[in-house]
């Protein structure tokens, strides 16, 4: 990329010039305006006020928990806000040295059971249990009449078409599940109305309704599957198959209707004919209407799901589809409980979506263009929206790399309902309020989560952070008072407030993150309550139990035979907070972690006669480096 050349015309200026319909697609698709849209000067943190407002002093703690995404990462992050600490990982669709997530008995059931059996096979040519890898956009917190409810996050896997549930009380995921039919689960939200039953999640790409190579380059018969999934089960309630590909998504504030942008309504396999159409949809579903027409038995089943016929040119009551420019993107409903607003990306605008005026599309043929009650043009690439709960929207604009404050009601009434632009570094995609998308936002924070850091940082090589900004809202200022690296990548976060979330800090003995180990213990004769340390043969499997207590394991050592099928159970007898101990099999690819009060399990085969060490790799004690033993594997002819 080429510096901006100082003829006194910014490319930004250029852009705005230019800023109409084809013109902007056509810049959009280009890769300079993709990279180029740095602002001139770079905006230096706020005022010492506005950063002694946000101070977290050393020893104190925040006021928000912000739950992030990682993107191609795979993992949930947990940050402190406005400290904007990086406070936890909690691995979900990764694997974790530190942690063992992939490697222990427990994480590996998790991360298996949910697959599909097709994916189980093609998984296991390629010597995989699990994908290895996740990418992870949007994390959301479940929902009771509006509010979060500090019970559990989902969050999707785009890479492998997987949706993840992490209990909030322990901050560990507890189900994974592969969703059949639908590629790429992309957008997903929780229900907010009357609770989160459903966790609604979009497929991203087109594929044949029976993808099993009979069809394959034939778009005219590809699909796309909309599904809701039971959340307190993490079961597929139903599918909703649609017309066009699924972007972002999210439900209103009645329990009656969830939404979805598409950006190619044109069902176009190529980038010029994804972008051709004039217009793209919204597409609505009727939540009582799909649960009716199930109910009623009209669906197909397919790989054991039910799916509705929502596409279009169905008669039906479930699902409608509302023009919106071309390539929308972000899909946020206003805490209002009345305007959704759809980000147009390629389109300046923002359109603006009464959903009361749903119920005439559906029942009484209206126009779908009539709930459409604003499309204020914004700037340039807008993405996401989030409020403050006070009627007025933030939407980011990644081209500008600007995030536009505006007024919902003003735009509704016609009117100039820009009240401020304010610059940030660079090219925003998601953003967030407190709480902004709940009955609950409010007007304190602002969090601009950019795509790139460009000279913000240090440079670290070709390879650089992104950078996410926190701006303290003051009347209609907002002041830069935070820049935070960050690797790859965060799409979206959340801002609960710490009152909401109340995690534990010892286990509970009968969690049933163990309830497997558990039975497997009660069936050699013991009771994980009441520790024994002892090693257990059953035929060539060995089971080694043993208990951990700073800083020593009660085993300090066992023996196996060479080509045995290993699982050392580890129960953490410490009850203090902050008492994790690991174990570590030396030379095994063996790591994990157990919390104070936990039970973790992993199983291995002693394929080399010989002695190996095993460790705690939690610093959990002075003599730390001492809590460790040997693993003796007897040659197999000895
Ligand atoms: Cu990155 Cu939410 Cu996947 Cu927009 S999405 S930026
Ligand atoms: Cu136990 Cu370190
Ligand atoms: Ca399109």
């Amino acid at each position: 990329m080429s510096e901006e050349p100082n003829t006194g015309i910014t490319r930004r200026g250029l852009l705005c010039a230019t800023a109409t319909g084809a013109a902007l697609a056509r810049t959009l698709g280009g890769r300079a305006a993709l990279m180029g849209g740095a602002v001139g000067a770079a905006t230096l943190a706020g005022t010492s006020a506005a950063r002694a407002a946000v101070e977290v002093a050393p020893g104190q703690l925040d006021e928000y928990y912000g739950f992030w995404s990682s993107g191609q990462s795979g993992e949930m992050r947990i940050l402190g806000i406005p400290s904007m600490r990086e406070l936890m990982r909690v691995p979900v669709f990764n694997t974790c040295s530190a942690t063992g997530w992939g490697i222990t008995d427990e994480s590996k059931k998790i991360l298996t059971e949910g697959l599909t059996e097709k994916t189980k096979k093609y998984l296991a040519a390629n010597g995989l249990e699990f994908p290895k890898n996740g990418d992870l956009h949007h994390v959301h917190m479940s929902f009771t009449e509006g509010k979060y409810d500090g019970r559990f996050l989902f969050m999707n896997d785009k890479a492998n078409t997987r949706v993840a549930r992490v209990r909030c009380d322990v901050m560990k995921t507890d189900k994974i599940i592969e969703i059949p039919n639908a590629k790429g689960i992309h957008g997903l939200r929780p229900q907010k109305w009357p609770r989160t039953n459903y966790v609604f999640a979009n497929g991203e790409d087109e594929v044949p309704m029976v993808n099993d190579g009979k069809i394959l380059d034939d778009p005219s018969q590809y699909v796309n599957f909309y599904t809701a999934i039971n959340a307190d089960d993490m079961t597929i309630a139903w599918q909703v198959m649609v017309s066009g590909n699924l972007d972002n998504t999210d439900a209103d504030y009645e329990g009656k209707y969830a939404f979805s942008t598409s950006y190619n309504s044109e069902m176009g396999m190529t980038l010029a004919d994804m972008t051709a159409a004039d217009m793209d949809h919204v597409v609505v579903y009727n939540i009582a209407e799909i649960e009716k027409g199930i109910a009623e038995g009209d669906f197909t089943e397919l790989n054991g799901v039910k799916v509705i016929d929502g596409r279009k040119g169905s008669e039906k009551n479930y699902v409608r589809y509302i023009p919106v420019p071309n390539n929308p993107h972000g899909c946020n409903m206003a805490p209002d409980k009345i305007h959704l607003c759809i980000a147009g990306k390629l389109s300046p605008t923002v359109s603006v979506i009464d959903v009361r005026k749903l119920d005439d599309v559906f029942y009484n043929g209206a126009d779908p263009r009539s709930v459409v009650v604003a499309e204020p043009e914004l700037g340039l690439g807008p993405l996401h929206t989030a409020f403050d709960g006070q009627g007025n929207a933030f939407t980011t604009l990644f081209l500008d790399s600007q995030v536009v404050k505006w007024n919902i009601e003003k735009a509704v009434k016609g009117e100039d309902p820009i009240i401020t632009k304010s610059d940030v570094h660079y090219q925003p995609g998601h953003n967030s309020t407190a709480e902004g998308e709940t009955l609950d936002a409010t007007a304190k924070y602002y969090l601009s989560m950019n795509k790139f850091s460009k000279d913000r940082f240090l440079n670290v090589g070709p390879l650089k952070p992104e950078n996410e900004q926190l701006f303290l809202i003051e009347g209609d200022k907002l002041t830069l008072v935070h820049d935070g690296p960050t690797f790859a990548e965060p799409h979206d976060s959340i801002l609960v407030h710490a009152s909401k979330v109340n995690p534990l800090s010892v286990w509970n003995r009968n969690d049933p993150m163990w309830a497997d180990t558990r039975k497997r213990a009660e069936a050699d004769g013991i009771d994980l309550d009441d520790w024994q340390d002892t090693v257990i043969r059953d035929g060539n499997k060995v089971r080694v139990y043993m208990s951990s207590q700073a800083p020593q394991f009660a085993l300090e050592s066992f023996t196996v035979k060479e080509g045995d099928e290993v699982t050392v159970i580890v129960t953490n007898l410490d009850d203090i907070d902050d008492l994790t101990h690991g174990f570590t099999m030396g030379n095994h690819g063996v790591a994990m972690e157990i919390g104070p009060q936990a039970t973790s399990s992993v199983t291995f085969t002693a394929a080399q006669p010989g002695v190996y060490w095993y460790y705690c790799q939690w610093f959990c004690h002075a003599l730390h480096m001492e809590m460790r033993g040997r693993m003796f594997v007897e040659p197999k002819d000895a």
